[in-house]
């Protein structure tokens, strides 16, 4: 019996690894990972009055657990009220780009230290990734501008094909989908058409000659054939990435412009019917731009005919946000309810503003996507999709010298890699909101200056409240169930990540 009960405990408590810290100074902190040790987190079976609490902060806590009870007792005035029936969006997941760029950096670690590392995204001690996205050809994250042919005039495409890259990410993406528990979601989409196909000659700018509109459509559907033959299916496209950049003349890197009536005709008239009658029917996502854009671009392209049917989203990147506000995700969302929002990209370190396009453990880069996650998610966002998934310590490569950051940063040399502050800002959600988790309400804290919070109900009836703490004070905050007398107290860290997780009472 005793022996029984002892099995019992293991089963349902793991113990995480700590993390291995590393400092850059000023509470710049990444955690280490190499070919025999990364972190993971300890997860624990709740019982019903109980609550875990993981915290990161600024000057060095990673993902550090605690079990909490629920009491009667009440000790602070910022309480935050949880309504586990007044739910909104339906979360579909997380996750990260697979570039060229991301490819290579990862090829440069041995074998078990590549595995380490997807499995820190994907895995099952990972923080819960469910997306991907892969570019078709070459983005700014390559290391030379280049379409899958860039033979001029082949109206045949006899010399379309894939290149070395794509095998590193094929064989990677493969790696990925065994070790997950959960189905892998990848959504692609082009940065800009063969040159020879576009009106400015150029990979980096102009739009695509109407006469080639059938042509690139089967450029599209060769991609489509090449990565299915290799064991590859995509969930979902848009027409091009950032349409806008391509009217940008001499743009620095690939791009190609659509108007948003030239994306929705060349999608309904020439892509759809092109994939459908080879057999694929990818989700369509409209845009894949700025925030700026919406809602007009969604809107102008639906109001072309067949698109609104067609598209089942809108894709938004996450740059000059911080100019417009998060009220243009709610308009939308409100005008085509049925219709999902989904981030597909965001790093920091892409302003011309930012010296430093790496900077090793900052906690600041790491806060900023926690607010992003937030901000977005409770601006009915479905999902959150980072940019590349791990760079080198220059932010590299990339032809066009748009060096960015990234969650992991690999170091070659040593067969190291590091986790930053972004990566785990991430992880206090993707960990805990498994796909279809609702978002619910939460109230009592939105105009509070320093802390900002979300709630979630997860599949498994857990409610997840993350909340962040900007303030270099520390806070205690009571979290209640809306119409239950028992409350928790927490104490969030001065400079923190937080996530909570208890049981929904029923
Ligand atoms: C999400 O919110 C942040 C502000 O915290 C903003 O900078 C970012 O642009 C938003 N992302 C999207 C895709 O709207
Ligand atoms: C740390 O902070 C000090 C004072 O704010 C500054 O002078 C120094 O350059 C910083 N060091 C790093 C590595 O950022
Ligand atoms: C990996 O890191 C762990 C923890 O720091 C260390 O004990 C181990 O020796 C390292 N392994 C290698 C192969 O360097
Ligand atoms: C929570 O309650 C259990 C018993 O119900 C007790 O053993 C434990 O010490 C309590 N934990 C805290 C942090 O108060
Ligand atoms: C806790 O106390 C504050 C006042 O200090 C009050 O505003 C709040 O409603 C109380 N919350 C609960 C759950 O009793
Ligand atoms: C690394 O793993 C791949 C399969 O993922 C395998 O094909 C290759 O031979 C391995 N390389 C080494 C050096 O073990």
């Amino acid at each position: 019996m005793l022996r029984t009960l002892i099995l019992i405990a293991v089963l349902i408590t793991v113990k995480g690894d700590e993390c291995i810290p590393r400092s850059f100074g000023n509470n710049s902190i990444v955690c280490v990972c190499n070919s025999t040790y990364c972190d993971t987190v300890s997860k624990q079976k709740l019982q019903q009055n109980q609550l875990l609490w993981y915290t990161s902060t600024e000057d060095g806590k990673r993902m550090q657990s605690s079990v909490m009870n629920f009491t009667t007792k009440n000790e602070s005035d910022l309480v935050l009220t949880v309504d586990v029936n007044q739910k909104f969006q339906k979360i579909q997941g997380f996750g990260g780009a697979m570039t060229d760029a991301a490819a290579l950096n990862i090829k440069t670690l041995s074998n078990k230290t590549q595995q380490i590392l997807l499995e820190s995204y994907f895995g099952s001690n990972g923080i819960g990734y469910t997306f991907t996205r892969i570019p078709i050809a070459g983005t700014d994250f390559s290391t030379r501008p280049y379409t899958y042919d860039d033979v001029p005039n082949d109206f045949t495409l006899s010399h379309f094909k894939l290149v070395e890259e794509d095998d590193f990410k094929i064989e990677y993406l493969h790696y990925i989908k065994n070790i997950m528990s959960d189905e892998l979601k990848i959504i692609t989409t082009a940065w800009s058409a063969p040159a020879w196909m576009k009106d400015s000659k150029s990979i980096t700018w102009g739009t695509l000659k109407s006469e080639y509109y059938q042509l690139y459509a089967d450029y599209i559907l060769k991609f489509f054939d090449a990565y299915k033959e290799r064991g590859i299916n995509i969930w979902g496209i848009t027409p091009g990435n950032e349409p806008l950049d391509g009217f940008i003349p001499f743009f620095p890197f690939n791009a190609m412009g659509w108007t948003p009536t030239t994306s929705a005709a060349w999608t309904v008239e020439h892509l759809a019917p092109t994939l459908a009658n080879a057999g694929y029917n990818p989700l369509y996502v409209a845009m894949d731009d700025q925030r700026f854009e919406i809602p007009w671009f969604t809107e102008l392209m639906f109001e072309y005919p067949k698109t609104k049917e067609l598209f089942s989203g809108t894709a938004v990147h996450w740059y000059a946000d911080e100019m417009f506000s998060p009220l243009r995700l709610t308009q939308l969302h409100d005008k085509y309810p049925d219709k999902f929002i989904l981030m597909t990209e965001a790093c920091t370190g892409s302003s011309p503003l930012d010296k430093e396009k790496v900077i090793l453990g900052s906690w600041e880069r790491g806060q900023k996507y926690a607010l992003d996650i937030i901000e977005n998610l409770s601006h009915w966002m479905v999902g959150w999709i980072d940019w590349n998934m791990a760079l080198n310590e220059y932010g590299a490569p990339n032809w066009a010298k748009n060096y960015v950051d990234s969650p992991i940063i690999v170091m070659p040399q040593t067969d190291e890699f590091y986790k930053q502050p972004m990566f785990y800002a991430i992880s206090h959600f993707s960990q805990f909101v498994p796909r279809n988790s609702y978002r619910i309400l939460s109230t009592g804290l939105e105009d509070n200056p320093n802390i900002k919070t979300i709630a979630f109900l997860t599949p498994e009836q857990y409610i997840v409240v993350v909340a962040v703490n900007k303030a270099y004070t520390a806070f205690t905050i009571t979290i209640k169930n809306k119409n239950k007398n028992n409350v928790v107290n927490v104490h969030l860290p001065a400079k923190s990540f937080n996530t909570l997780l208890y049981l929904a009472q029923e």
